[in-house]
């Protein structure tokens, strides 16, 4: 048996090795250089190619090598008995959380006029805001929502967190599926973590925005089709929203010409708030391929019908 390593734009190399250093008895198959297909029951996707898992006839199961499984459940020739499985490990939900409570912070210090104004020789000064009168509101509590939430409120944010299921999380305020309302009324700064799924595609619009509470930001770490682009730019324009910081787009790597690139009241990242560390991966991949051919539970299992 063996096991497959695909992705369109990313090197598996280091994966494969970490994979062979976790158990030296497992063959690596790294896409498109497949020696048996009929030997492949386990693969690893990034991005695939759509459609190449049909040439797969003992195929049994998918693990995303990231958290988010969207792309498995986009690439409809994929057949509904096969299994999809997801990256959760610690290292994920630490540089997520890292990452936000850095977005955070820049929003509450202005870091980025600061920098601005340095560059033009400036000397001014502009109110902080405060931790008493703003509150985050993180979208998603899962794995990745409920530690950046959590640490939030470790550093004295006020936090609002929602999630489909209603949650109990120390220091956080938390909101169920049809609370939508009460939790965009009381947040200031929105931060999105929410997989994406036919109920969440398009979800940050502009009837979203209007209801968050004033001065409203975005942080959209999660998926770019969360987003209503074109709703932001007007949100933007007419302080509905005051900044956004952006991690993920609807097409990456952002096009040259695309309209957020010039933005002063944007900050864009290369889709870097979490990356999955293939040593750290590797471990986990390793134990669901062993029970796959074991026929038996996979951890970190999605469910088909719910979408995540
Ligand atoms: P999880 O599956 O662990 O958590 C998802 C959360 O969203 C759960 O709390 C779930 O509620 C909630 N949710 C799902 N659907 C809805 C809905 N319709 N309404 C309200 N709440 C909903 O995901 P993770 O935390 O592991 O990851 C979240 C996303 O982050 C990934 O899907 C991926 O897109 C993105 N990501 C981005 C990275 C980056 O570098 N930018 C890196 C890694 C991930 P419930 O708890 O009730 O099920
Ligand atoms: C992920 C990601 O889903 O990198 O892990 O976005």
């Amino acid at each position: 048996m063996s096991l497959l390593l695909v992705a369109k734009n990313r090197d598996m190399s280091s994966l494969g090795e970490a994979i062979r250093a976790t158990d030296p008895n497992i063959d690596v198959d790294i896409w498109p250089g497949v020696r048996n297909r009929e030997r492949i029951q386990f693969a690893v996707s990034w991005r695939h190619p759509d459609g190449i898992f049909e040439s797969y006839p003992n195929l049994k199961a998918i693990s995303s090598l990231g958290a988010g499984v969207d792309h498995l459940f986009a690439d409809q020739t994929i057949p509904e008995k096969i299994r999809f499985s997801r990256v959760v490990i610690p290292s994920l939900a630490e540089q997520m959380a890292d990452y936000v409570l850095t977005a955070v912070l820049n929003m509450f210090r202005d870091t980025g006029t600061y920098i601005d104004q340095q560059r033009a020789g400036q000397w001014k000064k502009h109110p902080p805001l405060r931790k008493d009168e703003v509150t985050i509101g993180v979208m998603g509590l899962g794995e990745l929502g409920r530690e950046s939430a959590s640490r939030l409120a470790m550093n004295g944010f006020m936090v609002n967190g929602w999630s489909r299921s209603k949650k109990e999380l120390n220091g956080i305020r938390t909101f169920s599926g049809d609370e939508i309302d009460q939790f965009l009324q009381s947040s200031n700064i929105l931060v999105c973590l929410l997989p994406l799924t036919e109920e969440t595609e398009g979800i940050l619009d502009l009837e979203l925005f209007k209801k968050l509470r004033r001065p409203a930001y975005l942080v959209n770490v999660a998926r770019g089709k969360h987003l209503t682009e074109e709703d932001l730019i007007y949100a933007l324009d007419t302080d509905l929203i005051t900044h956004a910081v952006l991690d993920v787009f609807e097409q990456e790597p952002l096009p040259d010409s695309h309209p957020f690139w010039g933005r002063k009241k944007i900050t864009i990242t290369p889709h870097t708030a979490s990356i999955t560390d293939p040593r750290e991966a590797a471990e986990l991949i390793v134990e669901n391929y062993k029970r796959v051919l074991s026929g038996i539970d996979l951890l970190y299992e999605v469910d088909r019908n719910r979408g995540y």
